[in-house]
């Protein structure tokens, strides 16, 4: 959206027109510090709004954690699979992972953007449910 940025005179010869001559004046000195120290008057007609072209504001999108769980049914070799198919791990990645979520209790398989993680998790969650194993995929805001 344009904003107004200031108000200004539209042109010198329209305030001009309207000015009497300074030889004219009765006490030219006392104009003229008037003159200096405050804005002109202006009709509403003189003014000219500027508006200021706002910068693009381009925002980050909010980036999602997405967590393995362990439990202990869900074979070793699905995990593996899952963070070789889904997260796009190396086979070592994925083993690795693997255990650090069996020893520790959860881990991080991926950090994605909003609809990628919901993705993911949809994707790992129907991959285990058509198997049947309880595995849970969880997201959290990073
Ligand atoms: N704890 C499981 C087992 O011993 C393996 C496992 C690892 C399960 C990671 C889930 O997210 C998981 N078979």
């Amino acid at each position: 959206m344009y904003r107004a940025a200031m108000l200004l005179p539209q042109k010198e010869e329209t305030m001009e027109k309207h000015r009497t001559p300074m030889t004219d004046q009765p006490n030219m000195n006392a104009e003229k510090k008037r003159a200096e120290s405050s804005p002109p008057a202006t009709k509403s007609e003189d003014r000219l709004v500027v508006l200021e072209k706002p910068k693009p504001k381009i925002k980050e999108p909010s980036l999602y954690k997405v967590f393995l769980i362990n439990d202990d049914y869900t074979p070793m070799d699905f995990v593996t699979d899952i963070l070789t198919g889904v997260f796009k791990k190396s086979q070592d990645e994925a083993t690795q992972l693997m255990l650090d979520i069996h020893n520790k209790g959860k881990a991080v398989a991926g950090i994605f953007p909003f609809s990628i993680a919901e993705t993911k998790v949809n994707q790992v969650t129907e991959k285990a449910r058509s198997q049947d194993h309880p595995l849970e995929c969880i997201m959290e805001r990073a």
